[in-house]
């Protein structure tokens, strides 16, 4: 089992980096996301972009993992299945996303590895720890990853009366920088470190705003490895380049992002520039 959990490891992080392309924002934001470039809704050409851009993983849930699963396999494009989700339509200050398929669905549709995002500070954050912990006990059992998207979020992480001490600290870096919440370095570091006492292999995490604050984040979750969520297309494509040296450069493993890749007018473009930043060539 050791023996294939490395193989797989080192399809996703192969030289020790993951430049991984998301692709469950039609399911988490809906087919809004899509509007920016009608080639968007497409799921051949996020293949195309993820096998010709030299993505080391592609992120589905069930449903095109499913209709498209010949098409993934001769990709060569290393399949992570999502195991839950949420709607944005469902817009309860604490969220929550049930899990959908498991560890097993994940093998029978080819997937070398599996995701699961954790709202840590929401109402609901037992039942998203405890599903999660599962997850990754099964996941390791057959010798697959499994990766956290860890975003703490809740009504609780906006509570200025909350006697969290994390979140009081948490409000003074907010006050010096004016960073939203949950993209200040005490929250984003306990999310990541949440992700490592579960046994992630690997955290997706937002970003902190500077390199040094990052390290922070990929300090608290060492050794299991940090990569970088994209959020919303940048501006320019410099902006988006920029953030990920820092990340890399505050020992990131690298990225799992979705529209700053295939929201742009030219994403295998974006890609090349990506790859020569992570793996240098
Ligand atoms: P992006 O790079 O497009 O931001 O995708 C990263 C991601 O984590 C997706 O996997 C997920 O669908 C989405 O962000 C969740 O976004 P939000 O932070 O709005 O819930």
């Amino acid at each position: 089992m050791k023996e294939k959990m490395e193989e797989l490891k080192n399809r996703i992080m192969p030289n020790g980096k993951a430049m991984i392309l998301a692709y469950d924002q039609g399911f988490e934001h809906g087919p809004r996301d899509f509007l920016v470039h009608p080639e968007c809704g497409n799921f051949k050409h996020i293949l195309d972009i993820a096998q010709k851009g030299k993505f080391s993983g592609l992120v589905l849930h069930a449903g095109l993992a499913e209709k498209y699963a010949d098409e993934i396999a001769d990709s060569g494009v290393p399949l992570i299945l999502k195991l839950n989700g949420k709607s944005e339509l469902f817009t309860e200050e604490d969220p929550f996303s049930p899990q959908l398929y498991t560890v097993e669905d994940a093998i029978t549709l080819g997937a070398i590895a599996v995701g699961y995002t954790v709202y840590s500070g929401s109402k609901y954050e037992n039942e998203m720890l405890r599903e999660f912990s599962k997850i990754v006990r099964e996941a390791h059992s057959n010798g697959m990853m499994a990766i956290g998207w860890m975003y703490p979020r809740g009504k609780a992480i906006f509570d200025r009366k909350s006697s969290s001490k994390t979140l009081k600290i948490a409000l003074d870096e907010q006050a010096q920088t004016n960073q939203a919440i949950d993209e200040t370095p005490s929250i984003v570091a306990y999310g990541a470190r949440i992700g490592l006492e579960l046994g992630a292999d690997m955290v997706k995490v937002k970003y902190t705003g500077s390199p040094d604050s990052f390290r922070w984040v990929v300090q608290s979750a060492h050794p299991t490895r940090v990569v970088l969520s994209g959020g919303p297309k940048t501006n320019t494509d410099e902006e988006f380049l920029s953030r990920v040296k820092d990340v890399m450069d505050a020992g990131a493993t690298g990225i799992a992002v979705g529209r700053n890749v295939w929201q742009r007018s030219d994403p295998l473009s974006i890609s090349n520039k990506l790859h020569q930043l992570i793996y240098g060539d």
